[in-house]
């Protein structure tokens, strides 16, 4: 039997290398407040490959459209930008949190949202795709301060 071993082994580290080495961590998205139909996701994106890659979408079937944004400060005011592609370098991990780098998500569907079962799907730069399962965050409306108005 221990003639086996070294075989076994040898493939296992193969089939590893073959896997997508990107991880999405920690993945929420927030529920819309009352009246609106937009809303913000966060996680924290691993890259463990030997190589950079980019995040270049992320897709739902619980959303009409998912865009990844960034928060700039222009002219003294907090201003959101579109991001086309977001690379992550080898080895590096990249946070999508609050005030900074988020997925904005459009027209979030309700239903998944009360489920708490909310899946997405992020698309890479070397073809891999990831998907993830979201925990779903309600927001207490006097708990978020707008602090968009710094100066
Ligand atoms: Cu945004």
């Amino acid at each position: 039997m221990n003639i086996k071993f070294p075989t076994f082994f040898t493939l296992f580290l193969i089939a590893t290398s073959l896997q997508a080495q990107t991880e999405i961590h920690s993945l929420r998205v927030v529920a819309p407040i009352p009246g609106q139909d937009i809303s913000a996701a966060y996680f924290l994106l691993k890259n463990d490959a030997p190589s950079s890659v980019e995040l270049i979408s992320v897709e739902s079937e619980h959303a009409e459209a998912i865009q990844i944004h960034t928060n700039q400060m222009s002219n003294g005011m907090m201003r959101m930008v579109q991001l086309e592609t977001l690379p992550v370098e080898a080895g590096g991990q990249v946070e999508f949190k609050r005030g900074g780098l988020h997925l904005m998500v459009f027209s979030p569907d309700r239903q998944a949202l009360d489920s708490g079962a909310f899946s997405m799907t992020f698309h890479f730069s070397d073809g891999s795709s990831v998907d993830a399962e979201a925990t779903v965050e309600q927001l207490m409306p006097e708990s978020e301060p707008m602090n968009h108005h710094h100066h």
